[in-house]
């Protein structure tokens, strides 16, 4: 074997440099996002396996130094020369950028958005991978360390000739990632996913790590179907069977599942080849239509909707629907700003094509089932109705009278929004304080009476006539739905500012589900916030210290003493404290907590959970979901 480099190997360095070079535009970026990624991608070429009926397995391991091993029950990757880089298919894989799928051929290599970049790009950016290949009854072995290939691939022993299959370790590079501490609960979240799209694929997760040793195996033979469950689990259910359309047209292959349940959301997820697509695009839009188009013919067909009345839109359809539409095709184009949004004009067709004629049929079939959708589309239609008319109203009015903001609110002077804030503070009187404390110039309060309506259990014609509702609709000035627009919003910050108690959580809380679900955008642009007011006043002898939370209360006590002479002051609501206090620890600028209020747009579905178990009637879920699951309910403090 020569160890002279030809001009093939020359590039092939040259291309996995440019890798580590820029990261980011490979994987998206260093941070611990695009850690995960490295694992999505590997997972992905066994589930791509999978789908050529290939795979049944994947194991997933987190070992003890955070290194990753993925390993399949799949053909093995081809160990064969490639002929036109004259290395084995296998290093090729690993070493040539892009190769992905290109190899082998006749795979069903399906490769989506931010993924798909192919396994060259985690090897570039691990300090060392290594790779087993079990095939012919020979154990395969070859291994990199940032990229370069160590040694020509080898066998290292013999197993079963049944027995096939690829184990990938690899060890993130610590140079080029921020952190290199892998997240459970994050890789857990995606492999479900993957589980559920990808039915019959058994998924084992198993972190090694010494003190976080756990495990978990996810398999779904009902795959979007029991996704469908798994979302509705703490919702109350319309009906019990799950609506499911499967088919292939124009080379898109299309799965749909869907039930609706007792709320008023639309929880409608789209992905393709895997990949969630939160913009949607062509499927999104071929699913849309085929919905209203399909229950409108159904209701005028048996008379539910009568000649001359008006028919169903999609909205109304679609009220307490979840639904996953999954599409995989060849060579998905994304567009939009985020390049997110599925382009390609032959999904639209499939997906509408597939469901229209098998909801078609399975309405047909259920009218118990098809007459009860009509029927809560048609209330959803009266209410939408009723809600359209009183928002005429006042938007006529704002015309006649210029802009009306709220009487109650305190508006600030400056007119620039990158300025101005707004405290949404729960009580007068905390709201008197407040605006005795306030910066007049940037800061505007806007004081909330009592509870906030549930917008979770309360239909639109309700949630429009309720005052607190409209003051903040005028106050931030953006309009929602169809009328939002983002670049009419008053304030760059949007404060949420309630007692540090269960009342005051549950407030924010429902504060936060109005504003997720009527301006998700505010929340998309990181325009929303918690006040953190703090828990404990500690005194001694005049000098006045402020805790958050009792760690901080402990470091205070171990500094200035723990004796007769120091008062401690348990805060329990914002009351307690004057305007100077309340301006020194909560509005101040310079020394305030503030909590943004994050969303991941690549688990949307679990905040739309977080909100639904939160704020709706089954206390069973909600218990489960508060003790299981700590992530966003953090970012809501209960
Ligand atoms: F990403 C990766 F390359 F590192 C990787 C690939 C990691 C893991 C865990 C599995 C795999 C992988 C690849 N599993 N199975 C395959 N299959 C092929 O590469 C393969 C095998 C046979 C044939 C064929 O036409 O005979 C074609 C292909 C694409």
């Amino acid at each position: 074997m020569s160890t002279e480099y030809g001009a093939d190997q020359i590039q092939i360095l040259e291309g996995l440099e440019a890798v580590r070079k820029r990261p980011g535009m490979y994987i998206g970026s260093t941070s611990v996002r695009g850690l995960h990624h490295l694992v999505y991608e590997i997972v992905d070429n066994a589930i791509d396996e999978a789908l050529a009926g290939h795979c049944s397995q994947i194991d997933v391991t987190i070992n003890p130094d955070d290194s990753i091993t993925v390993v399949d029950d799949g053909r093995g990757i081809p160990v064969g020369i490639n002929q036109k880089a004259g290395l084995p298919a296998v290093e090729v894989v690993f070493t040539v950028l892009h190769a992905g799928g290109k190899f082998g051929g006749g795979g069903y290599k399906v490769s989506g958005g931010l993924h798909g970049v192919g396994a060259s790009v985690v090897n570039a950016l691990s300090n060392w991978l290594d790779v087993e290949i079990f095939k012919d009854g020979k154990i395969y072995q070859q291994r990199y360390e940032k990229g370069h290939t160590m040694y020509p691939l080898k066998v290292i022993g013999e197993c079963e000739p049944e027995k096939t299959g690829t184990k990938v370790t690899f060890s993130p590079d610590g140079t080029i990632f921020e952190d290199t501490v892998y997240d459970y609960d994050t890789l857990k979240q995606r492999l479900r996913e993957m589980a559920f799209l990808t039915k019959g694929i058994r998924i084992n997760l198993s972190d090694l790590r010494p003190e976080k040793e756990r495990r978990r195996e996810f398999y779904y033979e009902g795959g979007i179907k029991e996704f469908v469950l798994y979302l509705n689990r703490s919702k109350d259910s319309l009906y019990d069977k799950v609506i499911f359309c499967e088919g292939e047209k124009e080379g898109v292959y299309v799965e749909v599942a869907m039930q609706h349940n007792e709320s008023y959301n639309d929880s409608t997820y789209s992905f393709v080849n895997n990949i969630t697509t939160p913009e949607g695009g062509t499927h999104l839009s071929g699913f849309r239509n085929a919905m209203t188009k399909t229950f409108n013919a159904y209701a005028k067909n048996n008379k539910i909707i009568k000649e001359g009345e008006n028919p169903l839109t999609g909205d109304d359809i679609r009220e307490g629907l979840t639904a996953i539409i999954s599409v995989k095709l060849q060579d998905p184009q994304f567009e939009g700003q985020t390049k997110q949004k599925l382009g390609n004009s032959e999904a639209r067709g499939a997906v509408d094509s597939v469901v229209s004629e098998q909801l078609t049929y399975f309405l047909e079939q259920n009218p118990a089932i098809a007459k009860m959708i009509c029927e809560k589309s048609l209330l959803a239609q009266r209410a939408r109705d009723a809600a359209r008319k009183a928002r005429e109203l006042t938007r006529r009015k704002t015309a006649l009278e210029g802009t009306a903001l709220p009487g109650k609110l305190a508006d600030c002077s400056d007119k620039d929004p990158r300025n101005c804030e707004i405290y949404i503070v729960e009580g007068d009187s905390a709201g008197g304080s407040a605006k005795t404390a306030r910066s007049r110039a940037t800061q505007a309060i806007l004081p909330l009476r009592g509870k906030i309506l549930n917008v979770e259990k309360a239909r639109l014609d309700r949630i429009y006539g309720n005052a607190e509702i409209k003051a903040m609709i005028t106050a931030f000035g953006t309009g929602i739905h169809e009328d939002f627009d983002i670049t009419k919003l008053r304030y760059h910050k949007i404060i949420i500012m309630t007692d540090a108690d269960v009342d005051g959580s549950h407030i924010s809380t429902l504060l936060l589900t109005f504003i997720y679900r009527f301006m998700p955008d505010l929340i998309k642009e990181g325009y929303v916030y918690l006040a953190k007011p703090p828990l404990y006043k500690v005194e001694k002898n005049k000098k006045v210290h402020y805790a958050y939370d009792d760690k901080e209360l402990n470091n205070i006590l171990l500094e200035v003493g723990r004796d007769g002479n120091n008062k401690i002051q348990r805060y329990k609501g914002l009351g307690e404290m004057d305007a100077n206090q309340l301006w020194e620890t909560t509005m101040d600028p310079e020394s305030r907590l503030l909590e943004r209020i994050v969303m991941d747009e690549e688990s949307a579905f679990d905040i739309d959970r977080t909100f639904t178990t939160l704020m709706g009637d089954k206390v069973e879920p909600r218990r489960e979901f508060i003790e299981e699951n700590a992530k966003y309910v953090r970012n809501l403090d209960i």
